[in-house]
């Protein structure tokens, strides 16, 4: 063997930078289902079975386009249990010249390719990912070249640098953001198209079984799946999001419905993730839509601002702050996760809807994660950290470099403002507003104190006021301390009571 090419599986796609040269007459790929990545957070059945099926299907992929590859199974009796452990063993039995792999998305899967070199004594060539359109490098660059780092303007730069929704130097429409045009809320619609699924192949349908047996208590079931797990099929899942959902895309993309899970998100970030689609082709369809009359602007301009904008400057800030980042934890917030984040068992009808609906199918939409389980979990001070292993685990789109960000600098602010201007916190009448949950909630959204107060109410200002130290000088801010200067004693009072009591209850492990 001249190369052993060592893919991931979140590589999946034949553009992959170590098999830019690859021979099939003398490289070997080496693919591998280890129990390490399967077991490092607890993950959720669909994700481990959408990732190994994937893999499968794409090592079907590589030996029909003439590549050699050692794929090695979960239950294969010989498998090592760990890259590092299968690489040796592939190492001694083909003797290759030369290792090539392309960097991983995570910090700690590249130290450990990083130990390869010597722990092999051969070469070993770890290539950039050309799957993201701004390499880390150019990222630190931008970074170190501006006073604070705002999505918005990364966000202008890589319009320009991608020439997408642009005229000449100017943004399509005038404006660089709709957004001022989105953020409605949403009726249920019976008529709504609903979103392509793909029923199991027999290799799919072998690792469900898999994945049920080793798998069986972690999170959810494999009874439902769905997921495209080839290039073809998560192209298919792409043009009817193009079709079908990206014209009311912007409207409706900070809504939410108890019934509709959904809504008109595109559900493509598991396949991009794990390199089953390209991610500025998708832009260029949209942007092709938009162009064509076939959806508007502020849908397609919000939907490519989501992948161009906040994908890649999530990545970038992940790159920019590890290894630290992950332990931030500005507000010294402690408390472990509730039992309901398992179970969705708890009489906050927001909260046990989006828990609900993630178990089922390991997918909850951005206002879903950020708004109900990411606020509570602020307000309520659960432990960042706790919080970022659960929410690792949960989505079938998680990784490390891509959920770490969002859930500790933009969901809890545990970075202290690095990422964003001020804390994403809510009380009850934004999710009244933005959703149908509050109507059939034990709770009352209206009332703002007491024990039939929707909690929300109280832990929003106990969460302020508990937190005076950090957040009172930050001027986006500054309306709203001025806002409980004018409240009287009795109002503080009953906010800080009701939240203090609401806190008791959940550290006793009652009903909430
Ligand atoms: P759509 O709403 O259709 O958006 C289109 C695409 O834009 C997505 O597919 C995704 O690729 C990209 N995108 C949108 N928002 C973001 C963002 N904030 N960061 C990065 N990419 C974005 N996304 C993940 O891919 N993996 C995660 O583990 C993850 N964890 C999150 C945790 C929290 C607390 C929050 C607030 C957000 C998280 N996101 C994560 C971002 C976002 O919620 C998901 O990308 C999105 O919900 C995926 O569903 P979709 O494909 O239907 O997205
Ligand atoms: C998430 C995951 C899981 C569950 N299992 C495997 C696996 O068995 N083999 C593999 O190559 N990759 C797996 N992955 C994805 C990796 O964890 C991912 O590639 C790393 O997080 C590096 O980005
Ligand atoms: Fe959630 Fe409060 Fe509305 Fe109940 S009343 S659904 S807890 S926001």
């Amino acid at each position: 063997v001249r190369n052993l090419i060592f893919i991931l599986g979140d590589q999946l796609t034949l553009s992959l930078s170590s098999l830019e040269d690859a021979d099939p007459e003398q490289d070997l790929i080496l693919m591998c289902e280890v129990m390490q990545e399967a077991t490092y957070a607890h993950h959720h059945k669909l994700k481990i079975a959408l990732i190994f099926s994937a893999m499968r299907h794409f090592a079907i992929e590589l030996r029909e386009k003439g590549f050699q590859v050692r794929y090695v199974a979960l239950d294969d009796p010989d498998n090592a249990g760990s890259f590092t452990g299968e690489l040796a063993r592939t190492v001694a039995a083909t003797s290759p010249k030369r290792i090539i792999a392309t960097e991983a998305c995570e910090w700690r899967v590249l130290e450990m390719m990083e130990s390869w070199q010597s722990a092999f004594g051969l070469p070993v060539e770890i290539r950039a990912d050309t799957r993201f359109l701004l390499s880390k490098q150019a990222f630190q660059t931008w970074a170190q070249s501006r006073r604070s780092l705002t999505m918005e303007y990364f966000y202008r730069d890589m319009r320009r640098r991608t020439g997408l929704l642009m005229n000449g130097r100017d943004p399509e429409g005038g404006r660089w953001n709709f957004d001022a045009d989105n953020r409605k809320p949403a009726k249920p619609d019976l008529f709504r198209p609903t979103h392509p699924r793909f029923p199991p192949d027999t290799v799919t349908a072998d690792v469900l079984a898999l994945v049920e047996s080793i798998f069986a208590h972690n999170m959810g079931s494999t009874a439902r799946f769905s997921f495209a797990v080839t290039r073809a099929d998560a192209q298919k899942a792409a043009d009817a999001f193009v079709r079908d959902f990206l014209p009311d895309f912007g409207e409706t993309q900070d809504a939410m419905l108890k019934e509709e899970p959904f809504l008109n998100h595109s559900l493509l970030s598991f396949y991009i993730n794990i390199g089953l689609l390209d991610p500025f082709e998708i832009c260029r369809m949209a942007e092709r839509a938009y162009l064509e009359g076939r959806a508007p602007l502020n849908s397609v301009e919000g939907f490519i601002r989501q992948i161009i904008g906040w994908r890649e400057y999530i990545r970038g800030i992940y790159w920019l702050k590890m290894p630290g980042y992950k332990k931030s934890n500005i507000f010294n917030a402690k408390r472990p996760l509730p039992d309901f984040f398992w179970t969705g068992d708890t009489d906050m009808a927001c909260v046990a809807s989006v828990i609900t609906q993630t178990i089922t199918h390991a997918y909850a939409h951005h206002i879903q994660r950020l708004m109900v389980v990411g606020n509570f979990s602020m307000l309520a001070g659960l432990d960042p950290y706790a919080l970022h292993k659960w929410y690792l685990a949960v989505y079938a789109d998680a990784f490390e470099w891509v959920e770490l960000p969002n859930v500790i600098g933009m969901s809890q602010f545990a970075d202290g403002g690095f990422m964003s201007s001020k804390p994403y916190a809510a009380s009850g009448a934004y999710i009244a507003r933005m959703s149908n949950y509050c109507d059939s909630c034990r709770y009352d959204v209206s009332k703002k104190s007491g024990k039939d107060a929707c909690p929300f109410n109280a832990l929003y200002w106990d969460f302020i006021i508990r937190n005076a130290n950090s957040l009172s000088k930050n001027r986006r801010l500054t309306q709203t301390f001025a806002a409980w200067d004018r409240m009287s004693p009795e109002k503080k009072q009953a906010y800080r009571g009701s939240a203090s009591l609401f806190l008791q209850r959940l550290d006793d492990g009652e009903r909430v």
